[in-house]
């Protein structure tokens, strides 16, 4: 066991015995995150999934409401929702102009890897017609996992070059996409890395029309998200690299061991 093992060993014995390791964990997490002001962030906290039960938006305004069966189980910090790849979501709804620059944040585990699971979308679920009015993250069953961003008019010309081409089952992963529709830029972020950088996109959606977590683009079970997401958060400014890493180095320190063979650790 290497250093970290042993210092995951002695938090959860320290938090055992009453002192506050993972508590700080969670604690330094919502300071991090905090501290770049999100405009949204749905952490799945809430006591309830059951029922149309509301997903609250800790940073603002855009409670959510649980959709279909949604569970709420272990996460990557607290819990997280759990979807079960036929028509489970969360339902944001409107949530106005899109920002000239902005970032989308989650952590995301697949139960599965298979073709077309969505497990964001800003958009409606209008198939070929306007299902690409959004921006969206699709995993393959090749292992591809990517952005779609289109324009109002359902024009979505390619997917974004690939956050990851080895989508692991069972594993945990920090992603963040920022735009500038100034600029015409894409950047994208895989567990701190930045993996699409400053990639040309001329197609966007006017508003952010219906954000959903756990489904994009068809009301189809296909598109349906099969695993979980955890912390995600919306900003109107573009997370700079540092904050980015800063963000997952808060989960990395306590889960480095992990995250060396792919990704942070896999479900309960
Ligand atoms: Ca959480
Ligand atoms: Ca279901």
């Amino acid at each position: 066991m290497g250093r970290l093992g042993l210092s995951v060993v002695m938090c959860v014995f320290l938090d055992f015995v009453g002192n506050t390791c993972l508590a700080d964990f969670v604690a330094d997490y919502v300071a991090e995150v905090t501290a770049d002001n999100p405009t949204s962030w749905w952490r799945f906290e809430d006591a309830s999934s059951a029922g149309g039960a509301i997903a609250a938006d800790s940073a603002g305004v855009f409670d959510g409401t649980y959709s279909g069966d949604t569970q709420l189980l272990k996460g990557i910090v607290g819990q997280s929702a759990w979807f079960d790849g036929n028509l489970d979501y969360v339902a944001i709804g409107a949530m106005g102009t899109l920002p000239a620059q902005g970032s989308i944040e989650l952590w995301l585990l697949a139960d599965a890897v298979q073709n077309y699971r969505n497990v964001f979308t800003t958009g409606p679920l209008g198939e070929l017609a306007t299902g690409n009015a959004a921006i969206r993250f699709e995993e393959h069953a090749t292992g591809n996992f990517w952005l779609a961003i289109g324009d109002d008019n359902g024009g979505m010309p390619n997917f974004t070059t690939p956050l990851t081409t080895n989508l692991m089952a069972g594993k945990w992963y920090h992603v963040v996409v920022t735009w500038d529709t100034v600029l015409g830029v894409v950047n994208g972020y895989l567990n701190g890395v930045r993996v699409i950088a400053d990639e040309p996109n001329t197609f966007w959606p006017a508003q952010l029309s219906d954000v959903k977590i756990g489904i994009g683009w068809a009301p189809w079970a296909e598109r349906s998200w099969l695993g979980r997401a955890d912390e995600v958060a919306i900003y109107e400014h573009k997370l700079s690299h540092e904050r980015v890493q800063a963000h997952f180095d808060v989960v990395n320190l306590i889960f480095a061991d992990s995250f060396e063979s792919g990704g942070a650790p896999g479900g309960d």
